[in-house]
Parts: C-alpha cells; sequence; structure tokens
C-alpha cells in the first residue's frame, strides 16, 4: 500500500488544538479590531500575493484560462450569499491567519496543522484544470497546490479509512451568509479514499500564482476536476477519514438532485436540466460537456463497473 508513516513536520508546527483555538480566538479580537481601524482593508487580504517557488505542475490544460476578473468575481460560495458577485462582496471578513486543519478519524497520525505548515508540505505546483459547474457553465482555471495525497500518506489512513469528508469553517460572524439557512452549515463535502489519493485530486492554496483570494475557498479548498464544482469545498477546517460515505451538504438538502458522486456526465441529467453542454464563462456558444468532464482517461477506471445513472 501507499501509506507511509510519519509527517516530516517539525513537531514546533503542530499546536495543539487548546492553544490554537485560543489563538484564533485572540486574534479574531484582534482582527475585529484592525478592520475598525482600516475598513476596508481586510477585503481580498490574499488577493495580489504572489506564492513563491510555484512549479509547473504535471496537469496543464492547453486551452484559454478564463479571465482572472470572471475568476474571482463570479462564484459559488453560499457562506457569503447566494449570489454569484456576492463572495467577491462579503468575503473580505473572512480571517485565513492564523488558520489550522484538523486530520481525524481513522488515520494513525491524527494531527493539526498550521497552515504556514501545511503550505511548506510539498512542493507548488501550478495546475491548469477545466472546471464544471452543476449549475451549467464553466472555467479554466490555472490552480497553485498540491496533491492531497501528499496529506494523505501522512496521516496513514487505518484499515477501516473508506472515505474522506472536508468540512468548510462554520462561524456565522465572518460568514454572514450563514446566518440563512439556505444549507443546513457547516458545508460539508466527500469523496472516496481513491478518489481522494488520485494524482489529479489537489489542495488548492492559491490561483493565477497568487495567493487564493478568500472568494475562491482561502486559505486552502479543494479541487476535483472530474466532479461538478460543489464538491470542492472551501476554506476547509477540517478533513476526516470515515468508514462510512459521509452526508454531504448537498445530499442532505436535495437528495434526489445531488448524488455522493456527482462525477461530470453528460449523459446523466440533473433532474431539472440537462447536462449535455456548459458555457464557458467568456464564451456564447454553448460546448458539449465532456465525460467526466474531459478527465476520463486518468479516472474511468475508478468506477469500472458502475451503473453511474444509479451512483450519480
Ligand atoms: N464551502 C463552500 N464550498 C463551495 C461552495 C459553497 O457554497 N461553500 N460552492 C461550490 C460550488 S457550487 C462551486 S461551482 C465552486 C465554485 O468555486 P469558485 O467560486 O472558486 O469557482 O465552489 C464549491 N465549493
Ligand atoms: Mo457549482
Amino acid at each position: 500500500m501507499l501509506i507511509r508513516s510519519p509527517a516530516d513536520i517539525p513537531l514546533s508546527e503542530i499546536t495543539p488544538p487548546e492553544i490554537y483555538r485560543e489563538r484564533r480566538r485572540f486574534m479574531q479580537g484582534m482582527g475585529a479590531l484592525a478592520a475598525g481601524a482600516a475598513l476596508g482593508a481586510a477585503a481580498d487580504a490574499g488577493a495580489g500575493v504572489k506564492l513563491a517557488g510555484v512549479r509547473p505542475g504535471a496537469y496543464r490544460l492547453d486551452e484559454d484560462k478564463t479571465p482572472y476578473k470572471d475568476v474571482t468575481t463570479y462564484n459559488n460560495f453560499y457562506e457569503f450569499g447566494t449570489g454569484k458577485g456576492d463572495p467577491a462582496k462579503n468575503a473580505g471578513s473572512l480571517i485565513t491567519h492564523p488558520w489550522t486543519v484538523a486530520i481525524e478519524g481513522e488515520v494513525g497520525n491524527p494531527m493539526v496543522y498550521d497552515i504556514d505548515a501545511l503550505l511548506k508540505l510539498a512542493p507548488l505546483e501550478e495546475r491548469v484544470y477545466r472546471m464544471r459547474c452543476v449549475e451549467g457553465w464553466s472555467m479554466v482555471i490555472p490552480w497553485v497546490g498540491f496533491p492531497l495525497r501528499e496529506i494523505i500518506r501522512r496521516a496513514a489512513p487505518t484499515g477501516n479509512a473508506r472515505y474522506v469528508e472536508f468540512v468548510t469553517l462554520n462561524d456565522p460572524r465572518q460568514m454572514p451568509g450563514q446566518r440563512s439557512r439556505v444549507l443546513d452549515w457547516p458545508y460539508v463535502e466527500g469523496l472516496r479514499l481513491d478518489e481522494a489519493m488520485h494524482p489529479l485530486t489537489l489542495l488548492a492554496v492559491g490561483l493565477y500564482g497568487e495567493v487564493l483570494p478568500n472568494q475562491n475557498g482561502a486559505p486552502l479548498r479543494l479541487v476535483v476536476p472530474w466532479k461538478y464544482g460543489f464538491k470542492n469545498a472551501k476554506s476547509i477546517v477540517k478533513i476526516r477519514f470515515v468508514e462510512k460515505p459521509p452526508l454531504t451538504a448537498w445530499m442532505r438538502a436535495a437528495p434526489r438532485e445531488y448524488g455522493f458522486y456527482s462525477n461530470v456526465n453528460p449523459q446523466v441529467d440533473h433532474p431539472r436540466w440537462s447536462q449535455a453542454k456548459e458555457r464557458r464563462i467568456g464564451e456564447f456558444r454553448k460546448r458539449d460537456t465532456l465525460m467526466f468532464n474531459g478527465y476520463g482517461d486518468q479516472v474511468a477506471s475508478l468506477y469500472r463497473g458502475m451503473d453511474l445513472k444509479k451512483f450519480f
């Protein structure tokens, strides 16, 4: 198996939960003060900050990239409102530093990573991926990050770990959209362990060579390019290894419409609309949607023998 033992993260960079919670509370207090002192300065906190040492990655789609402006102003991030322009407008209230990510559940090495340690876990790569939202639009985005498997192998999943759950921050003070009940918060997503281990599955920390803007899921979010966009949980605080498929936020909200797998599939329609075509943001004519969003050569074997109408 692929599981190797412990982390090459120095112990000093792994903060015990009591201390990071305390520190987070303290920094939030500071954040509120700072925001009061410099109104508006918090918006887009990370945007424009270049990430150092990013190398070209293995998967670079040769298509025109969606302009930065569109990638960062046409978003789905219901924690900041349901309108496409809401996240860019409202996500300035999200405090992305300090930030911690807890690795829990069926693992030999449960731990809490500080975001700064996490950024040094593996070399950062740029990968240009085609992204397809279940609503019927698509983009081509140059992400920066590293394969999720880098974290998984350090976590050393036990034999019971068959699925991975991803949990977004739950804090209505920072995420005003959570005061409304459009979804049952926190936002939860999940993958089967082999999907999570797939070399295409990315933990993104940036785009266009820069730190991830808050509206795109700072400080880190999932990117699984052969699945519909909603699988890509943003602003993750917890990664939990479990035996059973996690109940995702969208399955909880509308189980008939959103399945666990949610692989891009032009032959399986959403109950309320066709998935055969898509509109690339910035274009007028619709394109045909590709099976597995065009990543079939790499991922089709994960689903061999499965009825993809049943496991939608
Ligand atoms: N926490 C959280 N993650 C989320 C969402 C959300 O509402 N909350 N929306 C999803 C949907 S529907 C899409 S299409 C993508 C959009 O990512 P982008 O805005 O970076 O393009 O984020 C996904 N991740
Ligand atoms: Mo989406």
